[in-house]
């Protein structure tokens, strides 16, 4: 029985319809008449939640694609298996993954293929090139998006209620880094961008930092989100005497890139935004990537109250480690599930509201949107490529939410470390007293040995 204007929000009694896959029906099973009582036990109707993911999950961002796609796998089969209900009834979430290759046309083919599936959200898309235009879609069909990696300012500035992120922005991000190189002592930089939203967008706002805080551009070169041969312009670069390079890029070609520098004698260092700094980088860049450097939206997972579990139970059930976005992505579905719960509907115009009321709690971040739909206070972290680890830097930027989530989980950690100091020091003061007192007994009966041999002897 279909009780909404969206078959995505389907309500059906659970015994007679069951709704699967993208749209597909199953008949109701014939059924025997229920008793007359029945229905203080008649079980809960269901609502079947659709939601859209798009990532690229071929082409060279594939690793990327896969981990987004692994955080909403994780975030759905959990809802499920709590028992989410919405509005009194029992939700069941289903994903429809897509892949658009991070292909802006891609993008836009696919978009339109969730709205005509009549999708109830959208999280995704990982590319800003992609998420830009795929976001007019979603706006025109009043679906509901959250990309938990688009960080092109764009995104959010387009004027769509439906466009959220959960993540800083590339105004923050390239304002931090500018700010980092000049404290680096580094005065001359060369900067190479990828031509893409994200890649040309962060590469602009770093300029703007970089400019900002006195350091001198001497070079402004370009590639592609394809590329695999930065020889002539790392060479151009190379004749600049640059300190430092500043990609704005993927993995896929800032691995490749750093790994030239060296064959070419570079001496700069290497810098780049988030789209660098996974464990593919180091893959692809090897040892020439040893003290190099990139940022990353929000604080070190591990410092997050609830990241180091995430880790756990994403490396346990996927067998492989985070690449990217994944804990992004798993906020992202819980935030939309949490809106939908406070709106006691899934269906898009009910639900849509509640999203930008949002105070989640969540792995990355204590996640509250300001009136764009971006995330209030997002903090930017500095990471040094070590040993084929990513060691943190520092935070910079942001503000209330991911570093008061940090903070808190960093003080606890500190009082638990407190604690157990405590113990040991009461625990040895103890054992300090009772060495003192079995000394003192000892000598007691010594003392107690002496009188009688005395007495004895007097006798
Ligand atoms: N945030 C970097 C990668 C995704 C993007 O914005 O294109």
């Amino acid at each position: 029985m279909q009780l909404s204007r969206f078959p995505g929000i389907t309500l059906v009694l659970a015994a007679s319809i069951a709704l699967i896959g993208c749209g597909q029906k199953e008949e109701p099973k014939p059924q025997a008449a229920a008793p007359a009582d029945s229905a203080a036990s008649a079980p809960k109707p269901e609502v079947v939640v659709k939601i859209g993911h798009v990532a690229p999950i071929t082409g060279p961002q594939a690793h990327l694609g896969k981990d987004n796609e692994n955080g909403a796998r994780l975030a759905i089969e959990e809802l499920n298996a709590q028992g989410v209900e919405i509005g009194g009834a029992k939700a069941r979430f289903e994903l429809l993954p897509e892949d658009d290759q991070a292909d802006p046309k891609q993008g836009t083919l696919v978009a339109q293929k969730l709205v005509d599936a009549k999708v109830n959200g959208v999280i995704g898309h990982l590319n800003s090139g992609t998420t830009i235009p795929a976001s007019k879609l979603y706006a025109d069909a009043g679906i509901p998006q959250i990309s938990p990696s688009a960080t092109n300012p764009k995104y959010t500035q387009q004027g769509f209620a439906t466009a959220f992120r959960v993540m800083a922005n590339d105004i923050q991000q390239g304002k931090v880094l500018g700010e980092f190189v000049a404290k680096l002592g580094v005065k001359t930089v060369a900067i190479i961008d990828d031509r893409t939203a994200y890649g040309q967008g962060l590469a602009d706002e770093f300029r703007k930092s970089a400019e900002a805080v006195g350091l001198k551009v001497v070079a402004n070169e370009y590639t592609n989100d394809k590329a695999t041969d930065f020889k002539a312009i790392l060479t151009k670069i190379k004749s600049t005497k640059a300190e430092l390079v500043f990609y704005g890029g993927m993995d896929a070609q800032g691995g490749p890139m750093a790994k030239q520098m060296k064959e070419l004698g570079l001496k700069a260092k290497f810098l780049g935004g988030d789209g660098v700094c996974t464990p593919e980088f180091m893959k692809l860049g090897g040892p020439a990537t040893e003290g190099h450097y990139c940022s990353l939206p929000g604080v070190p997972l591990d410092k997050m109250a609830k990241g180091p579990e995430f880790r756990d139970k994403f490396t346990k059930k996927f067998g492989a480690e985070i690449q990217l976005y994944a804990p992004n992505v798993y906020d992202a579905v819980m935030v939309m599930a949490d809106a939908m719960k406070r709106a006691g509907s899934a269906e898009p115009a009910r639900y849509l509201p509640e999203i930008g009321k949002t105070s989640h709690d969540g792995v990355t971040a204590r996640i509250e949107f300001d009136e764009k739909g971006d995330l209030k206070g997002g903090a930017i972290s500095i990471y040094q490529y070590a040993g084929g680890q990513l060691a943190y830097v520092e935070t910079l930027g942001g503000g209330a939410g991911a570093a008061s989530a940090a903070g808190v989980a960093e003080a606890v950690k500190e009082a638990a470390e407190a604690t157990g100091d405590a113990a040991k020091a009461v625990a040895g003061a103890a054992t300090e007293a009772a060495k003192e007192a079995v000394k003192e007994a000892a000598d007691a009966v010594k003392g107690a040995a002496e009188a009688t041999k005395a007495a004895v002897e007097k006798k």
